[in-house]
């Protein structure tokens, strides 16, 4: 079966795409596969300065291995660092991960997802034990009397969920959401609290502060089940309702209103998503919501809980094997001693042979070229030029590395920069498992052949790992690379021992954990103890200290980003098919009209948006969803409408998640012939 446009069908037997529902950018993409501007040979340049140019495979690889060589002699192993991505199967996450620390021997390699899943699976290790992204199957979404959704703006960003939430309704079920927006997910909800950017911890730990003061805690669940409530209601205690409306703009009788309809539900679900994760507080305020959830007694009981809405095609899978700084397969730790001696065993290298754990992916961006610092990358799945924090600095950096490589099967803003480019297959063309937002694993097989020319991911890597003389296999079969996955995870908490693409097939997909053959998988992890020593969950005090960078007289506006129905991340893959590009054609800047009228702009005007890190040029599109005081751009375009120039680097301290939904910008009224000028 050969995929084109058009022709793409949804599987309508997994609940997570209910009913067989994709949205515009899933039967589009088909197009991507013979996209014009496809890359389907190896690109290199001689020098830095040099053209990008047509080379054979052997070229490419020589080059690449013979800087690795000379790079590591001259400057250890982890000047050598690796890029991956979330969107990655399962197989070739793992499979990087094996070949960082065994090939390359580095400590260097992270991935996109901490830009994406990093907050939500801080908090719910530290509070559950495990991250699960839903702790229970999706289904339950329909059954839940009320939801409460924190910074998810699912109508554009989860069309398929939606129908989750539409069958909800039909029950008559209640929806929460908070959101800077009234999009058109706050649309939905029966109740809307319209935040201001960068304070939902306040506002989790008022809403917690009203059910206590209303008595709505479960004392016996608190009792039972949980560690640590007293510390938390002594913190709370100081969230009096007049106070959180003062830091949020929530007015206190829309508070109550949600805790009432939250703290009398028989089933409740309390769900955060980027909104409430990607803030410098993102694992403190991610902790709020659940303290909250556990407050009310929901986690672990049948058709309640908490749970964040995981984003990337493999986001899930994707942050269990080992592409992650401080990780190995199987949601293992780095530093812990009976995980390396485990996985060693598994890689056959000495535990003693691993490296620790490295830089997180900002961190790791930022330290590139620097006196110490990596001098290659390899990137695997990431266009951090449009997607990383403060994109000037991001340039700067890669433009001071000694060789960058950058697999990919398209020309991405990354990938044109790089040294060398190495043109590799598209999903539809491999086979290979991807664990869902549910922790369902499911297994995607090629529908048609790559391209002549064109190597999958698991190829390149097994081909880098010839040429560097590595220590272990990498196979090439995704089958066989799975295989290996199932026993390096064997005993860690994301444990997918018992799971072979012949049952992934025959039952739809397998929840995990799944230690053995004989076990049936695990659609909901908490019912009868949460994955900590004890089997306790932990409440955490947590306390609001807002945005890194909070307004003044210069920037006197909050920036917040995100995403739009029609585009895909960085664009990449969105922005190259034409009716996504006919939805929205360009960058622009969501502001109120009370805003706009101050600065005497309308719909179309351009305007120059300005922060301490740099300025963009876009239109304005007035709105009169947005707060006042805050205005929207979606990160989705390249150059100078590129949302990240704005953004603010600060890192939570646990996370280490960059603060992409808050910062300070000032707007300004520019004409076109002025900016034509400064262009030329
Ligand atoms: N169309 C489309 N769909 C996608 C993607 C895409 O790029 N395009 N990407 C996928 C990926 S990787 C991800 S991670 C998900 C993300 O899915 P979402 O989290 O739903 O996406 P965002 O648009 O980043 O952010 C959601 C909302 O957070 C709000 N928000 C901003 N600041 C704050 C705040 O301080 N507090 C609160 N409570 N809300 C705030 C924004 O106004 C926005 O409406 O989407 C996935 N689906
Ligand atoms: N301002 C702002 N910035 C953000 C966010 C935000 O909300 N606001 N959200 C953040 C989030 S949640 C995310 S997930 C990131 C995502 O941003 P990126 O990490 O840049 O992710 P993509 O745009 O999906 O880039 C994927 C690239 O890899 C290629 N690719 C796709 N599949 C494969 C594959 O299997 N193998 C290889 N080798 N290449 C492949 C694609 O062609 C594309 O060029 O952006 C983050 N950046
Ligand atoms: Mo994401």
């Amino acid at each position: 079966m050969f995929v084109d446009a058009g022709t793409i069908t949804p599987r309508d037997d997994i609940p997570a795409n209910s009913g067989g529902a994709l949205c515009q950018k899933g039967w589009t993409a088909g197009e991507l596969l013979t996209a014009p501007d496809r890359i389907t040979v190896p690109l290199m340049r001689a020098h830095r300065d040099a053209p990008l140019e047509e080379v054979s495979w052997h070229a490419a690889l020589e080059r690449i291995a013979a800087e690795i060589h000379r790079i590591q002699r001259a400057h250890g192993p982890d000047a050598v660092a690796v890029f991956g991505g979330g969107g990655l199967t399962n197989e070739k996450a793992y499979q990087l991960g094996k070949f960082a620390r065994v090939a390359l021997r580095t400590a260097n390699i992270d991935y996109n997802g901490r830009f994406c899943m990093s907050s939500a699976a801080a908090a719910q290790n530290r509070a559950f034990g495990l991250d699960r992204g839903l702790p229970v199957p999706i289904n339950d979404v329909a059954e839940a009397d009320v939801i409460l959704l924190a910074g998810g703006n699912v109508a554009e960003t989860m069309p398929p969920f939606v129908r989750h939430l539409t069958a909800q309704r039909d029950r008559g079920g209640r929806l929460i959401v908070i959101d800077p927006r009234n999009t058109s997910t706050a649309r939905r909800a029966d109740l809307h609290l319209q935040v201001t950017p960068g304070t939902d911890l306040a506002l989790a730990n008022g809403l917690l502060h009203l059910a206590i003061a209303e008595g709505l805690i479960d004392e016996g669940y608190l009792a039972r089940r949980t560690r640590g409530f007293e510390a938390v209601r002594t913190v709370v205690n100081a969230y009096w309702p007049e106070r959180v409306e003062r830091i949020t703009g929530v007015p206190v009788p829309l508070m109550r209103e949600a805790v009432r309809l939250l703290g009398t539900a028989a089933t409740a679900l309390v769900l955060t998503a980027r909104g409430a994760e990607q803030h410098a507080t993102g694992t403190d305020t991610v902790t709020a919501f659940i303290n909250l959830a556990l407050g009310l007694g929901l986690p672990g009981r049948r058709g309640s809980g908490f749970g964040c809405l995981t984003g990337q095609g493999n986001g899930q899978g994707g942050r269990e094997h080992g592409q992650k700084a401080d990780q190995l397969p199987g949601y293992r730790r780095i530093d812990d001693p009976a995980a390396r001696e485990h996985v060693a065993r598994v890689w056959g290298v000495e535990p003693g042979d691993l490296p620790g754990p490295g830089l997180s992916a900002t961190e790791l961006l930022g330290a590139l070229g620097t006196t110490g610092g990596p001098r290659a990358l390899l990137v695997f799945g990431s266009n951090p030029v449009v997607s990383a924090p403060d994109s000037t600095r991001v340039e700067e950096r890669l433009a001071a590395l000694d060789l960058l490589v950058v697999a990919d099967f398209l020309p991405s803003e990354t990938a044109v920069r790089a040294d060398v480019v190495l043109p590799t297959a598209q999903w539809a063309e491999e086979t290979g498992t991807i664990t869902n937002l549910e922790g369902r694993v499911l297994l995607r097989q090629a529908a048609q052949p790559a391209p002549a020319g064109v190597r999958g991911d698991l190829e390149i890597i097994a081909a880098l790992a010839e040429r560097l003389k590595a220590a272990g296999r990498y196979a090439t079969e995704p089958e066989e690379v799975f295989e290996e996955l199932r026993t390096a995870s064997a005993g860690g908490l994301a444990d997918y021992s018992g799971i072979t693409y012949e049952r992934i097939v025959k039952e739809t997909g397998v929840f995990w954990p799944c230690p053995g053959e004989g076990h049936p998988g695990t659609p909901r992890v908490f019912l009868d103890r949460f994955a900590t020593p004890d089997g306790r969950a932990r409440l955490i005090a947590v306390e609001h200290r807002g945005p890194a960078e909070d307004v003044c007289d210069a920037y006197p506006l909050y920036l917040t980003t995100g995403r739009v129905l029609a585009h895909y991340q960085s664009g990449t893959q969105t922005r190259r098919v034409r009716a996504l590009l006919d939805a929205v054609p360009d960058a622009y800047v969501e502001l109120h009209s009370d805003l706009a009228g101050r600065l005497d702009v309308a719909d179309g005007t351009s305007v120059r948006v300005t922060s301490r890190r740099g300025s963009v040029v876009a239109a304005v599109r007035v709105s009169e969803a947005i707060r006042r005081d805050t205005v929207f751009m979606p990160f989705h375009w390249a150059g100078a409408a590129r949302a990240n120039l704005l953004t603010n680097p600060a890192l939570d301290p646990t996370s280490r998640m960059p603060e992409f939904k808050v910062c300070a910008v000032r707007v300004e009224k520019i004409h076109v012939e002025k900016i034509r000028a400064e262009m030329a």
